[in-house]
């Protein structure tokens, strides 16, 4: 038998520099589960597809709710082909029910407890429509299959642990991976990062620090060990708070960690907890953020901006965050996700009509009791921001002041890092221009 995987069309920003890391895993559990299937990969951002032109038993796609359109689309097309189709991921996990009137099979939750059956069943032409994952321990998972892919990356990715013990309520990842953490052994994971080709990694964790500083410290030490490699994450603020926290930041440099995407969520102490984001913050957030730059990391906070407390100010103000603490900020309009608590409790306010293509992040989707706030307005101050943070005289000015303790790595890392960003914020600003 033979099986395509396919990571589908994002509906902004296009390609992006990271190898999408299901591809590459999915593609090592099939082997695992049946050495003799013939596995493709496809990236739809790099390389177009077409249902006409695939000739496999098996289409597999895994899509998340802004790119949901694009799979439903996809896989409605290989289904009138006579091409079977199984969904998963985490949009059709949060909506099952949605995602099976597009596909054979649905794979809801984690794919490893039942992919080998999935396989088997496509085999002898007897898909169930749902199969349910479960949440089994991280120890011996496969090494994600390396050359299989065609595209032009600059990052890979890897990950050693899931599930989160906060409780954000626009976050997606702690409902579908538990609210207790499971981690990788760190032997396995120093040997991925090994065997991996590519010297910039990215770590896809929800929290890089983990909920264990001690765990931390020996993962770092572990990948210090290794071939020198440089890798960024997402990281809380608390653990740079704590007891061994400036221990942990320097084992982390040391690593090759250069910088850190922190939730910084909101400026305002209310939206804060009306999120149930404040738990990560810590008490001193500013002396985290303090930490982690002389330790030399770079720090990118991402901001949730036009929620129905917000007001216009919010926007300006995180302009001025940006230059008062020298950080990067990633810009997000407050986007209630399915499966989240924020879609419940913004469900009733959401406008008519939009599809998930919506949901992206760059896009108001529900209305706002502040007559200013309409929704258009929200997306002009969004790019309004976006763009005047993404100006190359602030990015250099800002990477002008990382502290020596990070040179020459993360200045330059940073700004590599960077550029795709501003391109992809760009092109969604144009494609905003565009539909007026
Ligand atoms: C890597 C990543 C990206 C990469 C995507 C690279 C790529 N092409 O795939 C990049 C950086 C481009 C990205 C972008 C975005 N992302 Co993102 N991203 C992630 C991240 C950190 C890891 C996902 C991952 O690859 N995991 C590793 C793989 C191996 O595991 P997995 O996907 O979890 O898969 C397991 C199961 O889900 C299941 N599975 C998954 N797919 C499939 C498919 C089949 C067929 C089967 C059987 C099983 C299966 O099996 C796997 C093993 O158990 C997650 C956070 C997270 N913790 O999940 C967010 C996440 C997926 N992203 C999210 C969002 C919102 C976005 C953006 C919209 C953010 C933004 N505003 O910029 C953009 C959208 C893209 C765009 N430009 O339009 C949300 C999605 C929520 C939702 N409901 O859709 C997440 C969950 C983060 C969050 N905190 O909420 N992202
Ligand atoms: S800390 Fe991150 S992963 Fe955890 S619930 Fe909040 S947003 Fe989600």
């Amino acid at each position: 038998m033979k099986i395509t995987i396919i990571s589908p069309q994002f509906p902004f920003s296009g390609r992006v520099p990271l190898v999408p890391p299901i591809l590459e895993y999915l593609a090592a559990l099939t082997l695992r589960a049946d050495p003799g299937i013939e596995v493709e990969l496809i990236d739809a951002n790099q390389t177009p597809v077409e249902a006409a032109s695939l000739n496999t038993g098996l289409v597999a796609i895994s899509a998340m709710t802004a790119t949901a359109p694009w799979t439903y689309r996809f896989a409605d097309e290989c289904r009138s082909l006579g091409l079977p189709v199984v969904l998963g991921g985490i949009h059709p996990t949060a909506l099952p029910d949605e995602a099976a009137r597009h596909a054979d099979a649905v794979v809801a939750g984690e794919a490893e407890s039942v992919w080998g059956e999935v396989l088997a069943d496509a085999g002898t032409r007897s898909l169930r429509k749902l199969y349910q994952g479960e949440r089994l321990t991280l120890d011996g998972l496969p090494m994600p299959v390396d050359g299989k892919l065609q595209g032009n990356y600059r990052f890979r990715a890897f990950f050693t642990m899931r599930g989160c013990p906060y409780r954000c309520t626009f976050c997606s990842v702690r409902r579908f991976f538990g609210d207790t953490i499971r981690y990788r052994p760190v032997a396995e994971v120093a040997a991925e990062i090994e065997a991996g080709a590519g010297k910039v990694w990215f770590n896809g964790d929800d929290n890089i620090w983990g909920g264990d500083a001690k765990r931390s410290i020996a993962l770092f030490e572990a990948l210090a060990g290794g071939s020198k490699k440089h890798w960024y994450g997402f990281g809380d603020l608390q653990a740079a708070q704590g007891r061994e926290g400036e221990r942990m930041l320097s084992a982390a440099r040391k690593s090759g960690l250069f910088s850190v995407w922190v939730g910084w969520e909101s400026g305002s102490t209310d939206t804060l907890h009306s999120f149930k984001a404040a738990g990560k913050q810590g008490a001193d957030r500013i002396g985290a953020i303090k930490r982690m730059q002389d330790a030399g990391i770079d720090v990118v906070l991402f901001v949730v901006l036009g929620g129905r407390q917000d007001s216009i100010d919010s926007f300006k103000r995180t302009l001025e965050l940006a230059d008062s603490l020298n950080v990067g900020i990633h810009p997000v309009l407050l986007t209630p996700l399915p499966g989240t608590e924020l879609f419940e409790e913004y469900r009733e306010h959401l406008i008519p009509g939009l599809g998930w293509e919506y949901f992206t992040g760059v896009r108001s989707v529900f209305t706002h009791p502040d007559p200013e706030m309409t929704a258009r307005r929200r997306e002009e101050e969004y790019h309004k921001l976006a763009r005047e943070l993404f100006r190359f005289e602030r990015i250099f000015k800002r990477i002008s002041k990382i502290p020596m303790s990070g040179f020459p790595s993360t200045h330059f890392l940073s700004l590599m890092k960077q550029l795709p960003m501003k391109r992809a914020l760009r092109k969604a600003y144009e494609e905003w221009l565009a539909e007026e």
